[in-house]
């Protein structure tokens, strides 16, 4: 196919996100921290943009922010995984790396093994679980996450009984390829948690343990922090990992420097044939960095690599923000930044930052701050004139502390829109507007005035 650089919609393709060359993405797979590079394989298919003959595609880096496409990984190639090569993790078995990954059809697991990273070997044993527990009747059974302890692999797979709720099932195995079904390291409740739990991911950090998950049909990230004890997990904290309602199925991993780092899958939110003629769907997050408040909720970051990236900085001087009136910042436009806002909102109810289209002004997407509701928002529904694309408010709560500021951390990538607040709370969205020329940040208050204390921006260079 035609590179999509000179295809229909280039202007919403990303230039600093990761992306294959071409066709479909979905979930990150496979993350590791291997002989000093980063590894990133994911689902996708090569040949179009439309999610069918899921391939694993591979990529390495030596910084977590530029890419080498490598050749595909994993193909449906066997009778255990003629239908699907699904996702899967990782690990590090004595110097070589094991794929471990969900065949279809039905759904069982699967290993595949390689001496160089480049080729790759399916397992004689495969499938190594052939079937679900016996008696359980479950809703899918599917992504295994592998870790080790001591002489043990474990691992989650994720799953969902019939009626009950997503359910979280675990496994130990001495040497990845016999497994033994320990029990269920959590059960939902179907009505608030949804009835299948995709792609979790189970790991220490710090003292506590962490789980998180992608229920269907939520199409949201859900995480749980809490103790894990006999091989019972028991959740202290819930949260939300992403609420932009365009994040899914993301995996993390620990680096060499003992980070637990992230990436998700930013699915399009514009219509399939859009995809179609852009010839590309799918982009993968800004690897963030994972970490634990004192509180017990998680934190996210982007990677501090990221910052190679900045290319001209702006500052602007701390100053009064008055109701109706706007400070542009002048200097950040184009189509790829990072800004960086620190606001106490004082009297001010609203607060916030229109990204406004450079070209065609009533094209905007706010992102804003209610005192009085306690919440962070996303509205697009003036981001683009294409009426066929989502045109949504998405909401998180967010109250601050007495006296603690707002601080905002934007990026901006064409089609892409990370918002992260005080490290907790992130929304990220994507938005398709109409004709070339990037965007520009506004900042505004309402009712009220509020205190601007910090402005910081960079203009970003582009990876591909
Ligand atoms: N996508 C994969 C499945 C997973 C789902 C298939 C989540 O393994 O459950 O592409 O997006």
């Amino acid at each position: 196919m035609s590179q999509p650089q000179t295809r229909p919609y280039a202007e919403h393709r990303p230039a600093y996100h990761f992306l294959p060359p071409a066709g479909w993405m979905n979930d990150p797979n496979g993350l590791i921290h291997f002989r000093g590079e980063y590894h990133l394989f994911y689902q996708h298919n090569p040949e179009s943009a439309v999610p069918r003959n899921i391939v694993w595609g591979h990529a390495v880096s030596k910084d977590l922010v530029h890419w080498k496409h490598l050749p595909i990984a994993l193909r449906p190639d066997k009778p255990y995984d003629k239908d699907g090569v699904w996702t899967g993790c990782m690990v590090d078995d004595g110097g070589v790396p094991t794929a471990v990954y969900t065949g279809v059809h039905p759904e069982v697991q699967c290993i595949a093994t390689s001496k160089d990273m480049m080729s790759w070997e399916k397992a004689p044993e495969n499938p190594v679980v052939a079937a679900p527990p016996p008696g359980l009747q479950v809703t899918g059974f599917r992504d295994p996450y592998v870790w080790r302890s001591r002489d043990w692999w474990y691992a989650v797979v994720g799953s969902g009984i019939r009626d009950v709720g997503g359910t979280i099932l675990l496994y130990r195995s001495r040497d990845l390829r016999r497994w033994e079904y320990l029990e269920p390291a959590l059960v939902g409740e179907k009505a608030k948690t949804g009835e299948m739990w995709e792609c979790p991911n189970f790991f220490q950090l710090g003292r506590k343990w962490v789980l998180w998950t992608s229920p269907v049909p939520l199409g949201r990230v859900l995480y749980f922090v809490g103790t894990f004890r006999n091989h019972r997990f028991t959740p202290e904290y819930q949260g939300e990992m992403d609420l932009g309602g365009c994040f899914y199925a993301p995996q993390g991993f620990r680096d060499a420097r003992g980070r637990r780092i992230l990436f998700g899958w930013l699915w399009e939110t514009r219509p399939e044939k859009m995809s179609v003629e852009a010839g590309w769907a799918g982009v993968q997050s800004l690897p963030r960095q994972v970490s634990l408040s004192p509180e017990g909720r998680l934190l996210f970051k982007p990677v501090a690599e990221l910052s190679r990236l900045r290319r001209e900085h702006v500052n602007l001087p701390a100053q009064l923000l008055r109701s109706g009136e706007e400070v542009v910042v002048k200097g950040i436009a184009g189509d790829r930044w990072e800004m960086f806002a620190e606001i106490h909102p004082q009297e001010a109810q609203k607060c916030g930052i229109r990204i406004v289209h450079t070209a065609d002004e009533a094209q905007v997407t706010t992102v804003l701050f209610s005192q009085a509701n306690g919440t962070l928002s996303v509205d697009r529904s003036h981001s683009s004139r294409y009426e066929e694309v989502a045109r949504d408010v998405r909401s998180a709560p967010l109250s601050l502390k007495d006296g603690e500021p707002l601080r905002l951390r934007l990026f901006v990538d064409h089609s892409v829109l990370e918002v992260y607040a005080n490290e907790h709370t992130c929304l990220t969205s994507r938005i398709y507007p109409q004709g070339t020329g990037g965007y520009q940040p506004h900042l505004f208050a309402e009712e009220g005035t509020a205190r601007l204390m910090r402005i910081e921006g960079w203009i970003l260079d582009a990876i591909w």
